[in-house]
């Protein structure tokens, strides 16, 4: 088959009709005024792992300087005749952009383009569909994608019904139609969060069945830190991947932490792995993640990995610390892991040691650094955690120290 056509399944259903994503994909994002190259270009890195993630291949892409954006299109149409040329000529049948757009900025865009067009939000949406294994992770990713599209639904009929010839009759067959798709749509939303709220609660059940005296930890941080490898190191459990959203189900294992100091006892903890986050993480996710989410949110004290190698380690801390407020666990016990040490140079190493004095450094692949992890979850037990001071990433924007916040 001609690797040009070759389509991956994708439940993208207003797409243009389309049942599947096509594999070339162009990246494009918007450069406003105030946004500086290099992180356009780091955002459009990202945005091509995203891509990858979801079985796409990047083959180009542009960087769209625009002091204001327009209404119809996003990005104007002079810039998205030079871009879909560029697109066009590299083989890609799909733009991808990194830009919020609205449902029909995305359709005006196809239609001005000849190509398909997803935004962020959609691309991820489609990552996790291909993902969620189990019952509730896949009701988790469908409610997302509800929520997502009931704004949307209604250019999309209107597109449908333009094929038909019935352009703007108010209380046409179109018309009709988008009611009652909405309204279904409404239906399945209320139904799915019922039976998320049915799956919360066994899932509180099993919480509370779970042992005395052993604290629950959750392994967060930034997709693809090296989270389910610290999982494998501490428990022997766990498939790491270098893939963005390679872990989405939650997984909970027990970690031996080695003998009490004074009593010789054992200790253990139960260790869940979570899915990662990342910067403008879908509110829809999110919110649908809840119950997931719960797992953190209801954990005694959390393993904050971060790839300390990332150039974008600042950037990563933050997003991890404000979505952890935005999901009420702002204030829970952290150890901050730095994982990936070993890719680090030694200076860089100081560097990070003078502003994360309590992190832990760590090779998740070789175990190093693993026993000063197990060291601090041992303290633990018996709780509640020692006090601590937070650093800048876990303050929300307001009290950020004012070296911090130029990042
Ligand atoms: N060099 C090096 N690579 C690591 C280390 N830890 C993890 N990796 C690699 O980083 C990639 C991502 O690791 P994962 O453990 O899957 O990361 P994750 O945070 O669970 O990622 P998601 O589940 O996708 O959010 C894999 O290719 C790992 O082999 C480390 O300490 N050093
Ligand atoms: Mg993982």
């Amino acid at each position: 088959m001609d690797s040009s056509v070759a389509r991956i399944p994708c439940a993208f259903r207003y797409l243009e009709g389309m049942t599947e994503l096509p594999t070339r994909c162009f990246l494009l994002a918007r450069q406003g005024p105030d946004d500086a190259e290099r992180d356009v270009e780091i955002h459009l890195k990202e945005l091509a792992e995203l891509a990858r993630a979801a079985g796409l291949e990047p083959v180009g892409q542009k960087k769209l300087k625009r002091a204001a954006t327009e209404a119809r299109s996003f990005y104007g149409k002079g810039q998205l005749e030079m871009a879909s040329e560029e697109a066009k000529a590299a083989g890609a049948t799909l733009l991808i952009c990194d830009d919020d757009l609205s449902g029909s900025q995305t359709r005006n865009i196809e239609k001005a383009t000849g190509l398909g067009c997803l935004e962020r939000t959609g691309l991820i949406l489609s990552i996790f569909e291909q993902r969620a294994q189990t019952r509730e992770a896949r009701a988790q990713v469908e409610l997302a994608r509800y929520e997502y599209e009931l704004p949307r639904l209604k250019g999309a009929w209107t597109h449908l019904e333009r094929q038909g010839g019935g352009v703007g009759l108010r209380g046409g067959p179109g018309e009709t139609q988008i009611e009652v798709d909405r309204r279904m749509t409404r239906q399945r939303i209320s139904q799915l969060k019922k039976e998320l709220v049915h799956l919360e609660q066994v899932r509180e059940t099993q919480r509370q069945g779970r042992v005395e005296g052993m604290p629950r930890i959750a392994l967060v941080g930034y997709t693809n830190a090296g989270k389910t490898s610290l999982l494998r190191a501490l428990t022997g459990a766990g498939e790491p991947k270098d893939m963005l959203f390679a872990t989405l189900d939650t997984t909970t294992r027990k970690a031996w932490l080695g003998a009490d100091d004074e009593t010789g006892k054992p200790k253990q903890a139960l260790i869940s792995d979570t899915v990662g986050f990342i910067r403008k993480l879908p509110h829809q996710l999110v919110a649908a993640f809840r119950s997931t989410l719960g797992e953190v949110r209801t954990a005694e004290a959390l393993l904050v990995v971060a790839d300390a190698a990332s150039i974008e380690l600042d950037a990563h801390l933050k997003v991890v610390g404000s979505t952890l407020r935005e999901i009420g666990c702002g204030d829970h016990p952290r150890l901050l892991v730095l994982n990936q040490a070993d890719r680090l140079t030694r200076p860089r190493r100081i560097d990070l040691k003078k502003k994360h004095p309590h992190a832990a450094f760590t090779n998740a692949l070789e175990k190093d650094g693993i026993e000063e992890v197990r060291e601090w979850l041992r303290e633990l037990i018996p709780g509640p955690a020692k006090p601590r001071e937070s650093e800048w990433w876990e303050l929300a924007e307001s009290d950020q120290e004012p070296e911090a916040s130029a990042f």
